[in-house]
C-alpha cells in the first residue's frame, strides 16, 4: 500500500502533464510566448524524488528533491519533440534528462531514468546545458559544460569549464568521446556543434574564456574547425558575433541553438550578457551568418529577440532568459525552448519566414544615443507620412 499523499500529489502531476498550453497576448511581430513554462520542477516524476515504500518513509518526505529544470537542448525526431534538460537536483548538481511530448509546446514527460553519461571524466562535479545537433554524418551529438574544481589555485570556488561531448543515435544510448581541446583558450562554454562540415571538418561554435565566469580577453562567440570528433581539438578560434561595447553583449555572449539554415543564410539564437547594478542580465539575441562561410556574420538586428518578463525575470539567477535548444521544423514553425532565471523552462514560437525578416530587415545598433535617436525619428517620419495618408 502507497502513502495516501502519493496520490494528491500524483494528481497534481498529472493535471500538470495534461494542461494545454496557450499562446499569450504578447505581440511583437517576431514570436509568440505561450502562457505555462514546459518545464519546472513538478514536472519530475514523483518516483524520482520519494522513497515510495511506507515503511522505510513513513512521513512521504521528498528524499532526493529536484531544484530546477531549465536549458534545454531540444531536437524533433520522428515527429516527437524531445527535450535534454538540465535538471539541478537539491545538491546543487545537474544532470541531465530526457523529456518528451506528441506536442511542442505542453505534454512534457520525463522518460523514467535520467540521462546516464559514461563516467570518463574522473574530475568532472558537474555537467550542464546540452545542445543537441543532428550532425550530417549521421549522428546526435550533445555538447555540453563539464564542469571540475580548479586545483592549481587556492580558491575553493575556483572551477574550470570544459565543453563535452556524447553521440547517440537514440537519446538512450550515449558514447561519451574525449572534451574538446581548444589549444589557444584556456575555459569553454556555451560550445555548439554546427550541424554540417565545412571545408570537410566538424565546425565547432565556441565561447574562448581565460576565467569560469569572466571571458577575459575572450572577444565574443568563437568559431574553429576540428578533423576528427573522436579527439577534438581546435587550433584556431575565430570570432563570429563579437561583444561590443555598450549593447546586450558587452560583458559576454555565447551561441545558444544550433545554427538554423536557410535560404538567407544560417539564423543564430544566442545569448549576451551586460553588468547592471543589480547582477548581470541575459538577453537572448539573434543574428545570421553566411551559408558557405558560417563564422562570417552578415546580419545582426539591434538589441534583444527575448529578455526577462514578468514572472520570468525571478528564480535562482534572477533577471536571466537563456537558450540552448530550439526546434525548426520542416513546415517552417520554429519553437525556442528558453530558460527562466536558472528555474523553469519557456517556448516562444516563431517562423523560419519571421526569423528571416527579423534578422535581415531589423536595423543594426547604431552604437551611439544620437544615432539611435536619428534611426528611430527615419521610423517615425516615414508612419507619420502613412498615417497621415489614412486620415
Ligand atoms: O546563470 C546564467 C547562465 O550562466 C552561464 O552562462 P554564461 O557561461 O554565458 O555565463 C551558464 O552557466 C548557464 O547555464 C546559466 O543559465
Amino acid at each position: 500500500m502507497l502513502h495516501e499523499q502519493y496520490y494528491v500529489e500524483l494528481a497534481k502531476y498529472n493535471r500538470l502533464i495534461a494542461r494545454k498550453n496557450e499562446k499569450t497576448e504578447d505581440y511583437n511581430g517576431i514570436y509568440d510566448r505561450f502562457r505555462d513554462p514546459v518545464l519546472t520542477r513538478e514536472h519530475i516524476p514523483l518516483f524520482w524524488k520519494y522513497d515510495l515504500d511506507v515503511n522505510t518513509n513513513p512521513y512521504f518526505m521528498e528524499r532526493l528533491g529536484v531544484n530546477a529544470t531549465f536549458n534545454s537542448g531540444a531536437i524533433e525526431l520522428d515527429g516527437k519533440y524531445y527535450l535534454v534538460a538540465r535538471v539541478e537536483g537539491a545538491d546543487r548538481k545537474s544532470f541531465f534528462a530526457v523529456a518528451e511530448s506528441d506536442s511542442p509546446v505542453d505534454g512534457f514527460k520525463f522518460w523514467d531514468y535520467p540521462v546516464v553519461l559514461p563516467d570518463t571524466c574522473k574530475d568532472e562535479t558537474n555537467v550542464y546545458d546540452m545542445r543537441l545537433t543532428k550532425h550530417e554524418d549521421g549522428y546526435i551529438y550533445g555538447v555540453f559544460c563539464s564542469e571540475s574544481k580548479d586545483t592549481t589555485v587556492n580558491d575553493l570556488s575556483a572551477a574550470v569549464a570544459a565543453a563535452g561531448i556524447v553521440r547517440t543515435k537514440d537519446l538512450k544510448t550515449w558514447e561519451r568521446l574525449p572534451n574538446l581541446k581548444t589549444l589557444n583558450s584556456p575555459q569553454q562554454r556555451n560550445v555548439v556543434l554546427h550541424p554540417e562540415f565545412v571545408n570537410g571538418k566538424y565546425a565547432f561554435y565556441t565561447r574562448p574564456m581565460d576565467d569560469f565566469i569572466d571571458t577575459g580577453s575572450g572577444g565574443g562567440v568563437g568559431f574553429g574547425l576540428c578533423e576528427d570528433i573522436t579527439n577534438a581539438v581546435i587550433d584556431e578560434e575565430i570570432i563570429t558575433s563579437q561583444r561590443k561595447y555598450h549593447t546586450i553583449t558587452e560583458a559576454k555572449n555565447g551561441a545558444g541553438a544550433v545554427p538554423i539554415k536557410t535560404e538567407r543564410g544560417w539564423i543564430h539564437i544566442a545569448h549576451g550578457v551586460r553588468n547592471t547594478a543589480a547582477g548581470l542580465r541575459y538577453v537572448i539575441y539573434a543574428f545570421a551568418t553566411d551559408l558557405k562561410e558560417p563564422f562570417k556574420v552578415i546580419a545582426e538586428p539591434s538589441g534583444l529577440l527575448i529578455g526577462p518578463k514578468g514572472g520570468e525575470r525571478v528564480g535562482d539567477v534572477s533577471n536571466v532568459v537563456f537558450t540552448n535548444g530550439a526546434i525548426a521544423r520542416d513546415n517552417g514553425e520554429v519553437y525556442i525552448y528558453y530558460a527562466s532565471s536558472d528555474t523553469r523552462l519557456h517556448v516562444a514560437a516563431t517562423t523560419i519566414d519571421k526569423l528571416i525578416d527579423y534578422v535581415f530587415n531589423t536595423p543594426e545598433d547604431p552604437l551611439r544615443s544620437v544615432d539611435c535617436v536619428k534611426q528611430r525619428c527615419d521610423l517615425i517620419s516615414k508612419n507619420l507620412e502613412i498615417l497621415a495618408k489614412e486620415k
